[in-house]
């Protein structure tokens, strides 16, 4: 029997492993004989967390490495040339966009960014150049919902590659495979993992594309290879993912309509709210809407600054996707890396407040959000709903 029987299988901690002779070693490294052979190549705990992940995802194979900035890299590293193009979403999660922006640019790639929520303005933007087209959705921090089947179909009138960051929804909410993308990027931090005590990330598609990002954009441009302790980990999240999925959803969407109905919000972010001007494409492409919430206070970055420090449950930090509520500024910190400019161009706001709605018992979040925003002195509270008017989340 597999490991002894063992219910759970044993993490692997090895660096490297033990050819039975001088000719069968060579083979390995020649492909010519299966075995491992480095653990920069891969590891059995590694591997059945791949195993696991490409099954999720709806994808031939999957690469597990060190953080979502490995995955992401690891894999346009293995795609792009000098003079090639990725074309991007106009909000990305901020190293991501430092890594095109400062990053792919220095060694001859085009970077141009788009506004991917509409379809048409890639078509009218790729070329024969095109190697990449790249989003997030919903995207970070202001989840913007991109049309991923529209835009595949778009891409591939052009030989680019669709890579969609699938980390704010997981495959439990969102298959992007299955809509037509041809890769999936995640920071497994986050809700994969889901209890903020690893980083790690994934690369989910094709056996033939997975292969080449292994062996040429992990093995030798990144290294970015993950710990076997936290594939165990990340395989242990995954074991409760759809409950907590659940959790995060249902919680997050009540969440949302209590701070959309409040005095002190100027505009809120949440595909979940009917009101949403992309309601029908979340309905569409999201099995629900995810636990992230961001939103604009009345008084700006001001009164952003006084809502998170009134809080006393929710937790300021960056990340998401943990068991604790997390609340944090963009513009200060996860979206730092754009200049002022670049984030007044690509909609993010300096006011703009992010929530990662956690597991904790609901109503000890709602009555620590409605305390912090009563604070700001608008005095609403979530028992006298007042029918305002909502914006529109796109
Ligand atoms: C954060 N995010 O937003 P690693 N893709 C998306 C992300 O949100 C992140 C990464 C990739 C945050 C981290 C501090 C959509 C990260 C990068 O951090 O390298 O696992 O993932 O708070």
């Amino acid at each position: 029997m597999s490991h002894q029987g063992a219910l759970v299988p044993p993490v692997y901690m090895t660096s490297t492993y033990a050819f039975p002779d001088t000719a069968n070693g060579g083979d390995r490294f020649a492909g010519e004989q299966d075995g491992y052979i480095y653990g920069r190549l891969g590891n059995p705990t590694q591997a059945l967390l791949e195993e696991r992940l490409a099954s999720l995802e709806g994808g031939e194979a999957a690469l597990a490495v060190a953080s979502g900035m490995g995955a992401i890299t690891s894999a346009i590293w293995s795609l792009v040339e000098p003079g090639d193009e990725v074309i991007a979403d106009k909000t990305l999660y901020g190293c991501t966009f430092a890594f095109f922006q400062h990053g792919l640019t220095k060694f001859g790639v085009t970077v141009t960014y788009v506004d991917l929520t509409q379809p048409e303005a890639l078509a009218a933007a790729l070329n024969e150049k095109t190697k990449v087209v790249y989003f997030e959705t919903p995207s970070n921090p202001n989840n913007r919902l991109v049309d991923i089947a529209a835009i595949s179909d778009i891409a591939h009138t052009s030989c680019a590659t669709v890579i969609v960051d699938n980390t704010y929804c997981t495959p439990y909410l969102q298959q992007p495979i299955s809509l037509g993308a041809d890769l999936v990027v995640h920071s497994a931090t986050k809700y994969l993992g889901g209890h903020g005590d690893l980083v790690a990330g994934a690369v989910i598609g094709s056996k033939e594309s997975i292969e080449t990002i292994r062996y040429v954009g992990l093995k030798d441009m990144t290294g970015a290879v993950i710990a076997p302790m936290d594939a165990f980990l990340i395989m242990r999240g995954l074991k409760t993912l759809e409950l907590r999925m659940d959790r995060h959803c249902a919680s997050a969407h009540a969440v949302a309509t209590q701070i959309a109905e409040h005095k002190a919000v100027e505009r809120i972010y949440y595909p979940g709210l009917k009101e949403s001007s992309q309601h029908a494409l979340a309905k569409r492409q999201m099995h629900n809407f995810g636990g992230m919430i961001a939103f604009e206070l009345k008084g700006g970055l001001e009164a952003g600054v006084k809502f998170m420090d009134a809080l006393q449950l929710v937790t300021r930090a960056v990340s998401l996707g943990d068991a604790e509520t997390l609340v944090q500024h963009p513009a200060s910190m996860t979206h730092s890396p754009y200049t002022p400019e670049e984030r007044a161009e690509f909609g993010i706001s300096d006011g703009l407040v992010r929530l990662s709605v956690g597991l904790e018992t609901l109503s000890d979040i709602q009555v620590d959000i409605d305390r912090a925003l009563d604070a700001l002195g608008h005095s609403a509270s979530i028992c006298s709903l007042s029918g305002r008017a909502f914006a529109a989340s796109a």
